[in-house]
């Protein structure tokens, strides 16, 4: 494991956008306030970015309210609206360098693998969603011989999107993607630890064609600005991914004010089952990946390691070789495989369950520390011995902290897998068809990987089950969420059919 970083990895990149982005102009936030951009790397100030408040996100609305009302987005034929996002898309694809570096910069995104894929991915998902641009259509209903009907299918109207800062690109790119597809019109909150890459996305929109009014991006804190989002009353549908606690708190916010629409992609506590007949070799090395991938801060994150007795200690075994390889540093290292976390209030509260563990009598096999010396890095940690009322074993850590856990029959695995108030994902690893079919049938979760894990695609959708939320981001899915019915009927004089 790498000490803290190198210095021939330090890196800045040049960061262009910093204000509210509103109407298609970037503006200082009405109060004039800025708050702090940490770099988590070195927990230094790396710029001040305008902190929008409640009337900035009036203001916000107002240009979405009229874009939509008034503007010609919601009204393109969807080819248009295609053309438009495929030109955003090119534009994502040129400036795939800034983006990445941003990304590291602001949430600690591994570097090459942002340039590699992960900004590519995202100019293939608005693509995706600009190829569905102008397939939108409703059905037509012969309701009787007197009767016909038919559905318009219209967009939803003003999205609010609040996301968090785990993948500030992937979480742009999964809201405003299928919203502008639909020919919604919208005001994006980015989680204030990283604000950075959706104000540039704001400004490729804009010159991609996307018209004033359309995307606005209101930088600034959850319990101001986005909870302004939240209960405003010309917003008519909240988007949000982040924790089960604000998923509440937005609920109740749209209740007590319009009732706006509400989808919400919560925490989770995922179950990666082991069964006796895996493949040690290539299912530890996934299962490390499963947990441990961007610093353990992923939604979907296999963090209760289910191992069936015959293969737990080879398993176990096999692992720890695999975390000795597993490089902690800066995440502009192209051999690092773990950056920082991505603030000190996380970083603070992942130690503190690995003290939980700890306390708790559970097994620390690997980690359990912070490296030494500036930046929010932590071990990799590994518990065994865990049990399902450890507060490892319940709670999401959001870190690099995996627990593992014993278990006999398929029967036993599939109540404590069960056992959660979560229910976002689950791995399966076995040969047996049966088992796997029978198991990924038995759990409640929104997303099932059979022998993989973080299988995403830009088809298959993601969402939770019980508190893990409800209405899925990606797929086709994602779109009809953006989209509402209208039914329209009318009468037909003396048909003989
Ligand atoms: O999340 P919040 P935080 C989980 C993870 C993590 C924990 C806390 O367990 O440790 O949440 O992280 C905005 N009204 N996940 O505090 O608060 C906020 O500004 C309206 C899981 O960062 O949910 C940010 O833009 N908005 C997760 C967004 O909500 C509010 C990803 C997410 O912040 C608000 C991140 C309010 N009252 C964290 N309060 C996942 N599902 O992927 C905050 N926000």
């Amino acid at each position: 494991m790498n000490g803290n970083m190198e210095k021939a990895w330090m890196r800045i990149p040049d960061i262009k956008f910093t204000k509210l982005f509103i109407n298609g102009e970037f503006v200082d936030a009405i109060s004039g306030k800025t708050f702090e951009n940490i770099d988590p790397r070195t927990e230094e100030v790396i710029a001040n970015v305008s902190e929008g408040d409640k009337e900035d996100v009036d203001l916000a609305v107002k240009a979405a309210r009229q874009a939509f009302d008034h503007g010609p987005w919601p009204r393109l034929p969807g080819c248009e609206r295609r053309r438009i996002m495929l030109k955003f898309a090119d534009l994502i694809d040129e400036n795939v360098d800034e983006l990445a570096a941003l990304d590291t910069v602001d949430a600690a995104n591994l570097y090459s693998l942002g340039k590699a894929m992960q900004i590519h991915h995202g100019a293939e998902l608005i693509r995706y969603y600009a190829g569905a641009a102008d397939k939108i259509h409703g059905t037509t209903l012969k309701m009787s011989s007197e009767l016909q009907g038919y559905t318009l299918v219209e967009p939803i109207g003003v999205v609010g999107h609040i996301v968090p800062w785990n993948f500030p690109t992937q979480m742009f790119v999964m809201k405003v993607g299928p919203a502008l597809a639909a020919g919604c019109t919208m005001v994006v909150k980015p989680a204030e630890q990283t604000p950075l890459s959706a104000l540039y996305y704001a400004h490729l929109a804009k010159q991609a064609g996307v018209p004033d009014g359309v995307i606005n991006v209101v930088t600034g804190y959850g319990s101001t600005a986005g909870a302004a989002i939240s209960s405003h009353m010309d917003i008519d549908m909240v988007s949000f991914t982040g924790s089960t606690e604000t998923g509440h708190r937005i609920m109740q916010a749209a209740a007590t004010s319009n009732l706006k629409a509400v989808s919400l992609e919560l925490g989770g506590k995922s179950p990666f089952i082991v069964f006796d007949d895996a493949d040690v070799d290539r299912v530890a090395p996934l299962a490390l990946l499963g947990c441990f991938f961007n610093q353990g801060q992923i939604c979907v994150a296999g963090t209760r390691t289910f191992v069936q007795e015959g293969i737990h200690d080879k398993f176990v075994d096999r692992l720890l070789e695999e975390v000795k390889r597993w490089v902690v540093g800066d995440p502009f290292d192209p051999n690092v495989n773990q950056g920082p976390q991505v603030d000190k209030k996380q970083y603070k509260k992942i130690l503190s369950y690995i003290e939980h563990g700890k306390r708790e009598g559970a097994t620390l096999l690997a980690g359990g520390k912070p490296l030494p010396g500036k930046g929010y890095y932590i071990e990799p940690t590994i518990f065994t011995d865990v049990t399902d009322d450890m507060t490892i074993a319940k709670e999401e850590i959001f870190g690099p902290v995996m627990s593992i856990m014993k278990f006999k029959t398929v029967e036993e695995v599939i109540k404590r897998a069960n056992g959660t108030k979560y229910g976002l994902a689950a791995g399966i690893m076995t040969n047996d068809l049966n088992i796997a079919n029978t198991v990924a049938r038995s759990l409640r979760a929104g997303a099932i990987w059979i022998n993989c894990y973080f299988a995403f695609d830009n088809d298959l959708p993601i969402g939770g089950y019980k508190m893990s939320g409800f209405g899925k981001d990606m797929g086709i899915q994602a779109l009809h969420k953006y989209l509402q019915i209208k039914s329209v009927a009318t009468p037909i004089f003396n048909s003989p059919w």
